[in-house]
This record gives structure tokens, sequence and C-alpha cells, in this order.
């Protein structure tokens, strides 16, 4: 594709967009400017392709598709049928999957569609499986009461918050949280390390119906296969959340005992991460679960977004190209990068290093609360966020962690050498930074002083770094 072709394309676009409202055209303009000029560690975040960007901007956001690719609930979805499908043949291609769903809007709604296939595949429910065979109108007020309080208070097993799991696994402030009865998993004191026995001894205690894995703050690789013996040893569904790693499953990087579409009975995702592209959502499931999950809307999404069905598709098929399993292996190569120059400039971290796209410093060691961290480092043009370490004392609002990653630096062409580079950035703010005061003299997890020369400075370095590696080199916008 020729830059002239990209340029022209998003140009033209915002020429659009400006006739109607210019302060839209201004702030997407703004926000390029913005993504170009970052250095951004946000171990979540990435850039899409021009394609996959492209893909979004059309007459697709007009179609209504509850239902699934040939059984709709509304007439004239065949285009939208062949986008779903072929994002579906994809996703299922590139991950060896029996069978993808790729309606889910986000990662929240991914897991929600998976937790619904799961209870409505395994609860020993009368009025649930009348529910399921279509024969609503027979059942009585006393059956629908039954229905909720056997699908109420089922039992899942996940991953701490503190440990590194994501919200959605059963954190109490999540809605998984308040349908589940819910236990999790930390990591061991010491090492900072999935303790798989402890696993199976919570897993033999509690007796989950579903055991969660996946993660949004653990640095290491996850032994799937093991997870699965656990669960199948208490019976439970296996369900794997492999929104941050997608990319490393797809480019081979984990493979074997760490891949978990062979080990898992269903896998969720999100696309935007390390698999890098569209905002969105996905499931992945054997025949076992896949009915349940095709219901997914209007069960539980709301209408799919067929503009970004089509964005999936053309994101998976670039993760089927050779170089995708390149960009996989780079993320992981300057994670370690950037774990082993922190490292050697004395920073603390989780589990001592990384093997995946992300790395946590304990920037307790600096004297700093995640909070101050994080806004100091925004000040000299690093863009991260705080995030909480195992068995935090700062809670999950302030925090004592700084989570970092490098799907989107990889993206941009950033190498060891710009790794160990932003590793001296990073040390340099966090050892110059200081704890603040709050108005009455008392000390703030919030407040902090770094000297504003230190920050420019800084700053000017990181811009300096990104300078040979141009954000979308193929669209100038004039
Ligand atoms: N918010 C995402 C993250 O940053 O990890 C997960 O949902």
């Amino acid at each position: 594709m020729s830059r002239n072709a990209e340029s022209t394309a998003f140009r033209s676009a915002l020429e659009v967009v400006r006739g109607v409202e210019p302060r839209v055209a201004a702030a997407i303009a703004a926000e390029l400017a913005d993504q170009r000029e970052s250095l951004k560690l946000i171990a979540s975040e990435n850039y899409a392709s021009p394609a996959t960007l492209l893909a979004m901007g059309n007459w697709f956001s007009d179609k209504y598709a509850e239902g699934t690719v040939g059984r709709r609930f509304y007439a004239g979805c065949q285009n939208v049928d062949t986008v779903e499908a072929l994002a579906a043949e994809h996703a299922r291609e590139l991950f060896g999957a029996s069978h993808a769903y790729v309606q889910p809007h986000s990662g929240i709604d991914a897991n929600l569609v998976a937790f619904w296939a799961i209870l409505a595949d395994r609860v020993e429910s009368p009025a649930l499986r009348k529910a399921q065979a279509r024969q609503v109108n027979d059942l009585t007020e006393a059956d629908w009461f039954a229905l909720r309080r056997e699908l109420g208070n089922q039992r899942m097993l996940g991953m701490s918050l503190d440990a590194g799991g994501h919200l959605t696994h059963g954190f109490r402030p999540n809605i998984s949280g308040k349908m589940f009865d819910q236990r999790s998993y930390g990591t061991d004191p010491a090492t900072g390390l999935i303790d798989y026995d402890r696993v199976a001894e919570a897993a033999r205690e509690f007796k989950p119906l579903i055991l969660v894995a996946g993660y949004s703050a653990y640095p290491r690789k996850v032994n799937f296969r093991i997870m699965r013996e656990i669960a199948d040893s208490v019976g439970a569904t296996f369900m794997v959340d492999m929104a941050h790693f997608a990319g490393l499953v797809a480019g081979k990087v984990f493979t074997g005992d760490f891949d978990p579409v062979p080990h898992a009975h269903i896998v969720t995702t999100t696309t935007h991460k390390s698999l890098r592209g569209p905002r969105g959502g996905m499931v992945l499931c054997g025949p076992e679960l896949a009915d349940q999950v095709d219901r997914g809307c209007p069960m539980v999404l709301g209408g799919p977004l067929p503009h970004v069905m089509a964005a999936k598709a053309v994101a998976l098929a670039e993760a089927r190209r050779p170089d995708f399993a390149d960009y996989a292996q780079r993320i992981v190569d300057n994670a370690q990068a950037l774990a082993d120059g922190l490292l050697r400039r004395g920073a603390s971290l989780v589990t001592g290093g990384t093997d995946n796209h992300l790395v946590l410093i304990d920037v307790s060691g600096y004297g700093l609360t995640g909070r101050q961290a994080e806004q100091a480092l925004l000040d000299s043009g690093i863009v991260t966020n705080r995030n909480s370490v195992p068995q935090d004392p700062n809670g999950a609002w302030y925090t004592s962690g700084i989570r970092i990653g490098t799907p989107a630096l990889t993206t941009r062409g950033l190498g060891a050498p710009e790794m160990d580079a932003t590793a001296e950035l990073i040390h340099t703010v966090l050892s110059q930074t200081t704890p603040g005061t709050g108005p009455d003299g008392a000390p703030s997890k919030a407040k902090y002083v770094l000297d504003p020369a230190v920050a420019e400075s800084v700053g000017k370095q990181a811009a300096d770094l990104l300078t040979p590696f141009p954000l979308y080199p193929s669209v100038d916008l004039g």
C-alpha cells in the first residue's frame, strides 16, 4: 500500500469530519500528534495498522446484526455475515481453535459471554434446561425463581487482583465478584510466582465451577497444562483470559504448556492489546460450548459492531503473516531488555524480571507510591500506569507499582538499545522524585516533588529516542 493512499485516506476522512464538527477533527489529529510524541509504555495498548483503522470507518456501523452468521434477527446481513465469518475463520486458523466468536465489544463482554456459556452448560437446573429448549412459556414463576437461585452463587476461583489477576475474574467491585461465590489464588510471597500446589489446594477446598487463569499484571508465563490438570481434578471448567498475551500466543512465542488454546475449555481475549487489532473482544472454544457462546448476542451483548468485526478480520489476517511472529518475539525481547536495564540500575521488579510483554516495578524501593511515580513519569513524557503489587500496602488506588509493557514501542520499531535508554530515563525520574506533603504538611500518597528541569530534560531525551521510529510513517496529515 502506498504512503500516498494512506495519507490521502486519513486526510480526506478528517476533511469530511471537519466540515461538520471541526473540533472533533482537531481532537482526532491531536490524538495522533500526542501518540507520536509520547513514550507509550502502557502494557495493554498498541497501535493498530492503518488498514485495521480504516476498516472501522464505514457503513457497517449502520447495520444491526443480532444473532450469528446465517441466523440473524434482522434482514440484509449478508455482508456482515461475510466479515464476521472471515474474522472467525482467521481466528480459528491463527489460534488452532475449533470455534471462534468475534462479536464481544470488549474483554469484559467476552468474559461475560464465557461465564454465561459455562453456567448454561454446567448448572444442573431443570428450569434452565426448559428455558434452553425454548419452552419458556412452560416455566412457572416458581421455575424462574429456582432458575435464578440455581444459577446464582456458583463458584469461581481466579487469580487475585493484587497478584496480577483481572477485575473480571471475580474481584468484588466487578459484576463477576457479585455473580459468583469467588475465591482467589495469589502468588508465592518469596518469589512472586504462581504456586501451582497452592492453586490445587485451593481448588480442592473450594471446588469451583470455573477455574480462571490469565492476568493483566503478572510478568511471567502460566503453565496451562498444569492448570487444566487442577481443573480436571475437581471437575471445574477451565477458562483462560489471554487478553494481555494473545499476541504472544498468535506469534507462537507461547507454545506447548504455555499456549492456553489446547488446554482450556474456553479462552477469552481482547483484540487490541498485544494482538494489535481494533478495540474489542473474542471467545474461542471447542464444540461443547460453541452453541452457548454463539448465543452471546442478544443473550449477553448488545448489537454486534460489524465495522469492528471487519477490522478484526483485517487485524487477524495481519497476525497470520510470518512477520507477526517476529513482532511477537521482539515484544518479549524488548521487555527483557527493559527489565535487565532496570535491574542493573537497582530497581526492584516483581518476580525479578519478565518472560512476557510486561514488567512490574515495585516503586516502594524508590520511596514512592505508584501514583506519585506514574505522575512524575508522565511529567517527563513517559506514559505508564500505576498498578498494585502482591500484598500491596497502598491498596488499589495509590498502589506501590508501575506496570510497563512493550507491545506499542515494539510496533514503532524500538529495540534493545532503546529499551536500555528507556530504563535509564525511568530510573532517572524515579530516583529524583521524592514524596510530597499535603496542605497540612502531612505525608501525601499522591503529591511528589520532581525538579521541572529533570522532567524537561528526560522528556526531551524521550522525544529524541522516538525520532528515528516515527509512528504511522505512512500517514502525513499535512
Ligand atoms: N484495562 C486493561 C489493562 O490495562 O490491563 C485490562 O482490562
